[in-house]
Parts: structure tokens; sequence; C-alpha cells
């Protein structure tokens, strides 16, 4: 696949034009759609006047072939990273990975879907018609200056806090509406945003069906009337539309932390009823981790520190009291060994902060969240985990097949470009 990383522009707001970055577009990108087992090409080409990068958020590829900020694509060259997909079907998404430039980069618009299938999810009887009743939902917020500019982080306040925006787009609209067939619908809702982080449910208080986490397939469906998901994290659900009303529709509602709630979308049901399936009680096996596997321990501290902010300009935001510095591995893990990372946020009460924590190259599964085991909604594979202020999260993850320096960091883009990031090196 042939990639340009651009600058576009589209209009947002009425009677106004937003300056915008995409692949092969004005915004966002076109969706990547690859089997279990396959050999994937690409030829991203940078025709930005800065630097970028494309990480692979989910995959488990080659350190070299990662998209991070170690492979950096200056302006007008070309990256051609070429790995063998080896991980069963997932949502999965790119976007840019440059330092310091990625908060930015996504906010523009850089951003698009990974999707993997394999036997398990095409032998199931799931939605799986992409674009009739299988549907991406990138939910993404964003705040506007009044001639139409992204207004992208102004002050300390928004890197502290993330740029969290008073707009909100599904799929690069505002309120969009879409027609749905009167049946079963799955939708890949992808948190693109920064650093907000989301409850999903809709008007109606209907309950759906998740069936995946950030890596794939959960062992059952989880039945749930609301969805939370962090800056970076991934669900699919099944929503029924049998009962779809043709003239109100069903409302999607996103509420960000604060409070603000969005209409999102809409979904009207025009068409006549459909034959209606039942969802597989038995969805995907998980090869779960055991903690007697694991050979240590390491403990990750999150810390955002209001006091240096305004002094030191993103100087407060640290894991285990370090900046990210690109000359530092900070962890050695052995290739083929397993091992538990216990995820602390000890951001102070006043300044709580939650911080959305990300591993490249692996899928993880948690073990439990201040000693208890999560809820249903997160059995599975993880790449990205929520962890609030005094919470401490312990994840179990095994490195395998691939040598080489990765990157874990906050997903809240602004904690990620202003320090909060790692490095971590798998070796023999
Ligand atoms: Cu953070």
């Amino acid at each position: 696949m042939r990639f340009k990383a651009q600058r576009g522009s589209r209009s947002f707001l009425p009677g106004t034009t937003t300056p915008t970055m995409g692949y092969n577009g004005d915004f966002l990108g076109p969706t990547i759609r690859v089997k279990n087992g396959q050999q994937f090409h690409a030829d991203i080409e940078n025709t930005l006047d800065e630097p970028t990068t494309v990480h692979w958020h989910g995959l488990h590829v080659p350190a070299k072939w990662d998209g991070g900020p170690r492979q950096v694509i200056p302006t007008g060259a070309h990256w051609k990273p070429e790995f063998t997909i080896r991980q069963p079907a997932a949502t999965l998404w790119y976007h840019p990975h440059a330092m310091g430039l990625t908060g930015e980069q996504v906010y523009n618009g850089l951003a698009g879907l990974f999707i993997i299938d394999d036997e398990v999810s095409e032998r199931l009887n799931i939605p799986k018609q992409y674009g009739r009743d299988d549907f991406p939902l990138i939910i993404q917020d964003r705040r506007f200056f009044q001639d139409g500019h992204f207004a992208y982080a102004q002050n300390m306040m928004d890197v502290m806090n993330g740029v969290i925006g008073n707009h909100l787009l599904v799929n690069g609209a505002e309120k969009p509406f879409l027609d749905v067939p009167r049946e079963k619908v799955r939708f890949r809702v992808v948190n693109g945003s920064n650093s907000s982080i989301y409850r999903i449910s809709f008007a109606d208080e209907r309950p759906f069906f998740q069936i995946a986490t950030d890596g794939g397939l959960m062992e059952k469906p989880v039945t749930l009337t609301s969805l939370l998901l962090s800056a970076g994290e991934r669900a699919e659900i099944i929503v029924d539309f049998a009962d779809n009303n043709p003239a109100a529709g069903v409302t999607l509602l996103v509420k960000q932390f604060n409070g603000q709630l969005f209409e999102a979308m809409r979904f009207t049901s025009t068409g006549p009823a459909e034959n209606q399936t039942d969802l597989p009680q038995d969805l995907a096996a998980i090869n779960w981790l055991k903690e007697s596997d694991a050979v240590r321990t390491r403990t990750f501290v999150m810390k955002t520190m209001g006091m240096d902010m305004g002094m030191m300009g993103g100087g407060g935001l640290t894991i285990n009291g370090k900046h990210m510095d690109l000359k530092r591995i900070d962890e050695t893990v052995k290739l083929g060994t397993t091992e538990i990372w216990e995820i602390r946020n000890s951001s102070d009460m006043m300044m709580g902060m939650p911080h959305s924590m990300h591993l490249h190259d692996v899928q993880f599964q948690i073990l439990d969240r201040n000693g208890q085991t999560p809820e249903p909604r997160e059995w599975g594979h993880k790449d990205t985990v929520l962890v609030m202020p005094g919470e401490v999260t312990r994840i179990i993850v095994r490195f395998a097949d691939y040598t080489g320096i990765y990157m874990y960091h906050c997903h809240l883009l602004e904690h990620e470009d202003n320090g909060m990031m790692g490095q971590f090196e798998i070796i023999r």
C-alpha cells in the first residue's frame, strides 16, 4: 500500500476552513485490512514540512518497523516497512509518533484503522460486512479558534490536563448519522482522541455486547450499557437495531471525564426487518498468562507534578522520575520471558490526572487493579490501560519473537510529548 502523509483542509464548522493533515486525503487515512500470517508492505511518503513517523499501534512487529520515535521519516523521504502479521484478529490503528510532534500531528488528522482478520473472526457468525453491518467509529474531540483553525495545546494547563475538545467528531465528522440494517451491527470503536477519556452509551440506554478488547476477540461477549475507553484504547461492540425506530433512530452518547456530554451521532434504520441471528456465546480462545510464569516484576510510577509544570515546561511529567530520553534505555527485558509490570499513578489528588499506559510490540493482560480482578470488559488482550489517580494496575506480558528497542508511554498524547515515555529493549 502507498501512503502519503500530507497537509490538507476541511470545513468542520460552517463558513470556516480548518488546515488539516491526513494520509492520502485531508483528514484521517485509509483502513488497512490484512489477515494473520500475511506479509504486509507499505511505502509511506512524508510530504509534510516536518518529520513524522507511522506507528502501528497494537501490532507485534520487529522493532525497526514499529514506527516509534526512532524511525523518523524526514520531509520528502519514503519509509518502506515490511513485516509478517503474527497475531489474532483485532482492531488496531496507526498514527504518527515523532518525538514531541505526536499530539499535534494526530490532532491535525493523522490516524487510521488497521484491521486484522483470522480464521476465527472469519468463521464466527458475527457481523463482518464492512460498511454494511460492520463499521469503524473513530471518536475524537477537537477545539477550534473562531477562524476554524484547530486550537491545539496553548498553555501548560493544556499539557497537564491534555487538550480536551468541545466538539466531538466521529470518523472526522461532527454529529453524523448512519443508516444501519435492522439487525445486529458491529462497531469497531477507537478512542482516537489526544487525551480525552470517554464513557460511550446510547441515549435509550440499550444494552450492547462487547466482543473484543484492544488486541482481539474476547472469550465470551460481555453485556454492557456503557463503554469506558481511554485515549488509544479500542473495543468492538455488537448493537442490536432490530427494534430501531426509523424516524427517531438511536443516538450515540459520548461523555468526557469532565462531564461534558455529546450527542455524537445518530443511527437510523429505514430498511426492512432482517433475519435475526444469535450472537455466539464462545468467541475466541485466549491463552491466559499465569502470574507464576513471570520471571520478575517491574514498577512504573507515573507522576504529574503540578508545581514544576510552569517553571520547567512539562518538567513535571515523568515515569519513575525520568523524562523520555532517546539516548537512554530504561528497561532491558529478556526475549522469551514473561514479566509483571506494576503501573502506579501517583499523581496527588489535587492534580489527580488519569494516565493511559501503552506498550509497543506486545499485547498484555490485566492481572488486577488495587488488588481487584478487573471487570469482565477488560478480560482480553490489551495494549493500553487506564490507570486512575492513586491506582496500582498490574499487567502481565510475554516478550516473544523480536529483539530491539520499543516504547512504553502514557497515551494522553500531551503527556507523551512532554516526557511521559520510556524505552525498553528486548535482548537475547
Ligand atoms: Cu498521562
